[in-house]
């Protein structure tokens, strides 16, 4: 590394490298790893203590991954999914996050890492043709390319319920849950958010707090996971499989396994349909959506697949009153991200859990003793937040990025974001996103995306770099023309009908619309190829 020190004229003094990676969840590690493999010198940058992204910060009890050990892992080191065995079909937080420290100490990735450290702003310098990133703790890196791996929901949004400073008991959060060990043990909880994370919560503080609370406004769908061990006859198939299975991810919609079908919902008898659901419900996992090939097209089907869920729930929740408010209602299911659970609705059976329906008996206020809904106070020992995310854009709109001509991304993005392939800026030159707004991410593999989009830069990167040119950015035709597509293609999804972070619904202020590929990861590796291959049209270079 080369120090270049500039303090003479009044400009902080700079460490130039090569490539600068913010984030050191599964993306940023992958990239980190990636560019030095180039013979580059790069520095990270993460505001964690150490590597795991979502899975560093989200150690709230129950934490667990939705997608198939097999599909949420790295794809390009056959040496690592050789030497790491997975114990269970769908892993737990703790074994994730052991699996990103594996991979770290594997790759000796951490010695190029800054922990505990947030890039305060990322300015790009025409003149010198490079990114300028300065630090909270007064670093300032210079490099030509900068790879913002910052995630799509890594800035934990709270309520906005007034008087959260009041609580006078223990206010938890599940995207930043402490290190140590919590115990819910005879205590009075109460949980805010009923998404993937929430449900999560539910089903394990359900079966240990003395009573917990659970302050639902809006119910979601969840369908059964059936997890299971992984025994040492399968992790070996496994083992000796992956070749094929990588390969099959890669031609997927989902960047995953999981089967998709061309058959549309109304092309089987009513009987069959029925049994296609109840084996789907059986066999578990996000199996469902695939079960049909129009279940976010027609609103019909749609509506029918909904319908069995729903009976679902009325079958298992006791309590007719609490079945009823479990039920959801008023959007299409899938339209919200589906959840995948293990016995949720059966913990509204046990005596200590209560569901409360804030539709109906709405919260007015956070007080020192717990909350207050318009009916009355429930005392509480411990608050557990699970609200989400300022999903997508949050990460990089936290801090300033400022490209070519002193543009500001905040401006650029104000009505919504706009990229080119999800992950590259019209105005911000050697500027990457993986895994960026108006790509496949949140609808398909977060990892095979991100392995992806690397892999797909670090290509373009040697491409400039043996044919002389310093710079690369999506001409605005190109940005506009996949925006076009983008917002054309999610107009004719159900999707779009949840009040969802999908849709920037659940941020104040924020601009409303789906900005995500929903073409699935298949046709989005297509389509990336399809622009490096016609480099002139749609990139310019410099
Ligand atoms: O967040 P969410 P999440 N009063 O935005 C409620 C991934 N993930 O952290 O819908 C009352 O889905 C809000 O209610 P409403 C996955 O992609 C994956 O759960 O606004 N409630 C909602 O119920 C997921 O989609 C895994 O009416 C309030 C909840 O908070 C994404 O992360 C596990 C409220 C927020 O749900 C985000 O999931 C966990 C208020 N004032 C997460 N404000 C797995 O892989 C908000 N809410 C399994």
């Amino acid at each position: 590394m080369t120090d270049r020190n500039r303090s003479g004229n009044g400009v902080s003094p700079a460490k130039r490298v090569d490539v600068i990676v913010v984030g050191a969840g599964f993306g940023g590690m992958y990239a980190t790893y990636k560019f030095r493999e180039m013979g580059k010198n790069v520095v990270s940058i993460e505001a964690g203590g150490d590597v795991g992204g979502v899975w560093y910060w989200n150690r709230y009890p129950g934490a667990r991954c939705d997608l198939m050990s097999v599909d949420y892992s790295y794809g390009f080191s056959p040496e690592v999914e050789q030497e790491w065995t997975w114990s269970e079909q769908f892993a737990g937080q703790p074994e994730i996050l052991a699996y990103a420290n594996f991979v770290a100490d594997k790759l000796d990735l951490r010695k190029h890492y800054l922990f505990n450290t947030r890039v305060v702003s990322a300015v790009w310098n025409e003149a010198a043709k490079v990114w300028r990133a300065t630090t909270d703790k007064g670093e300032v890196l210079e490099a030509p390319y900068c790879i913002m791996t910052t995630g799509p929901l890594s800035i934990p949004k709270d309520p906005d319920i007034p008087g959260i400073d009041k609580f006078k008991g223990l206010l938890l959060r599940a995207q930043k849950w402490p290190h140590e060990p919590v115990s819910f043990e005879g205590k009075r909880v109460g949980l805010i958010g009923t998404g993937s994370t929430g449900i999560q919560v539910v089903q394990e503080v359900g079966r240990k707090a003395g009573e917990l609370f659970v302050f639902q406004r809006t119910p979601s769908f969840t369908l059964p996971m059936r997890n299971h061990v992984i025994d040492a006859d399968y992790a070996a198939e496994m083992k000796r499989n992956y070749r094929a299975m990588r390969e099959a991810m890669r031609n997927n919609p989902t960047g995953g396994t999981r089967p998709a079908t061309t058959r549309p919902y109304f092309s089987l008898p009513p009987q069959q349909r029925q049994q296609v659901m109840e084996q789907a419900w059986i066999n578990g996992g996000h199996t469902f959506l695939g079960s049909f090939s129009d279940l976010m097209t027609n609103e019909e089907a749609n509506g029918q697949v909904a319908d069995f869920v729903r009976d679902k729930i009325g079958q298992i929740v006791k309590d007719p009153k609490t079945a009823e408010a479990l039920k959801p209602r008023g959007y299409p299911i899938f339209a919200r991200r589906p959840c995948l659970d293990t016995d949720y609705y059966e913990t509204y059976n046990l005596p200590n859990v209560h569901l409360v329906n804030v539709k109906e008996d709405p919260i007015v206020e956070i007080t020192e003793k717990g909350i207050r809904t318009e009916s009355g106070e429930t005392e509480l020992d411990i608050l557990i937040f699970a609200t989400g995310y300022d999903a997508l854009t949050g990460a990089l709109l936290a801090f300033d990025v400022v490209g070519r001509d002193g543009r500001n991304l905040k401006d650029k993005w104000k009505s919504g974001p706009r990229s080119y392939l999800g992950f590259m800026l019209e105005g911000f030159p050697n500027m990457f996103a993986p895994s960026g707004p108006n790509g496949p991410a949140a609808l398909a593999n977060l990892i095979t995306i991100a392995e992806h989009d690397v892999d797909w830069i670090a290509e373009m990167i040697s491409w400039m770099e043996a044919n002389g040119v310093r710079t690369v950015e999506p001409t605005a035709e190109a940005e506009d023309g996949w925006m076009k597509m983008v917002l054309t293609m999610a107009e004719k999804s159900l999707i779009r009908k949840a009040n969802t972070w999908w849709v920037g619904a659940n941020v104040k202020g924020k601009p409303q619309g789906l900005t995500m590929f929903i073409g699935g990861f298949a046709k989005y590796r297509e389509l990336c190829e399809a622009a490096a291959q016609n480099r002139k049209a749609n990139f310019v270079f410099d």
